[in-house]
């Protein structure tokens, strides 16, 4: 059984939004016309509260993309993103919604932040996403969504832990570091993962 996971396809993380990714409008056409393809398909949504630990403005005198640490990780400072119930965190308007099952939110913990879609970063709380997808009896999971080397990276790290095997579709994802991007698709086909691109999907 296949599961395509939607990453965090966000108002704030597309042109226009608070943390845009470059041409993260691009993958639209690309992981809609994916959908019919799938079994499952189900969302992930940052969703963060107001004053959230992520965000540089909670760190007065540290500016955004500063490297710091929160709660003993690595942390970057990101630009307020994803405030829950405003505009950059709802889904795009373009982004057709009419089969995703499910959306499991993450990043409502002020105090961690949460790229993936299955636990914060501190591995401390799961999302149950992992065991949903299990009770669903998916076996593949494809992901596609933004952003690259940050949320769609740890998504398929941990998807890789849980025994999923897992699927990068290239060209339904972008980054927001294009160094960063080459390094997670290094790192998860040493680990077991594909790199795969639509094409593979829609012949
Ligand atoms: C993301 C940075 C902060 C993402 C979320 O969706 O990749 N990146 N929050
Ligand atoms: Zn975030």
């Amino acid at each position: 059984m296949k599961t395509l996971l939607l990453i965090d396809i966000q108002n704030d993380f597309l042109p226009g939004g608070a943390l845009a990714v470059p041409e993260g409008d691009a993958i639209l056409g690309v992981v809609n016309a994916l959908q019919p393809q799938f079994d499952l398909v189900v969302a992930t949504q940052d969703w963060h509260p107001l004053g959230h630990k992520s965000f540089a403005s909670q760190h007065p005198g540290q500016h955004v993309f500063a490297k710091t640490v929160l709660q003993g990780l690595p942390q970057v400072l990101w630009p307020d993103h994803c405030v829950q119930g405003t505009w950059g965190a709802a889904f795009s308007p373009d982004l057709n919604l009419n089969k995703v099952e499910a959306v499991f939110r993450k990043g409502m913990d002020p105090e961690i932040d949460s790229y993936s879609g299955f636990y914060d970063n501190g591995h401390r709380k799961s999302t149950a996403l992992a065991e949903y997808l299990k009770a669903k009896g998916t076996q593949e999971v494809y992901l596609v969504g933004l952003a690259a080397d940050y949320c769609v990276y740890f998504s398929a790290l941990d998807a890789l832990q849980e025994d999923f095997q897992v699927f990068l579709v290239q060209d339904a994802t972008r980054a927001i570091d294009p160094t960063g991007f080459e390094r997670a698709k290094a790192d998860l086909l040493a680990k077991g993962g594909k790199v795969i691109s639509s094409q593979e999907l829609l012949s």
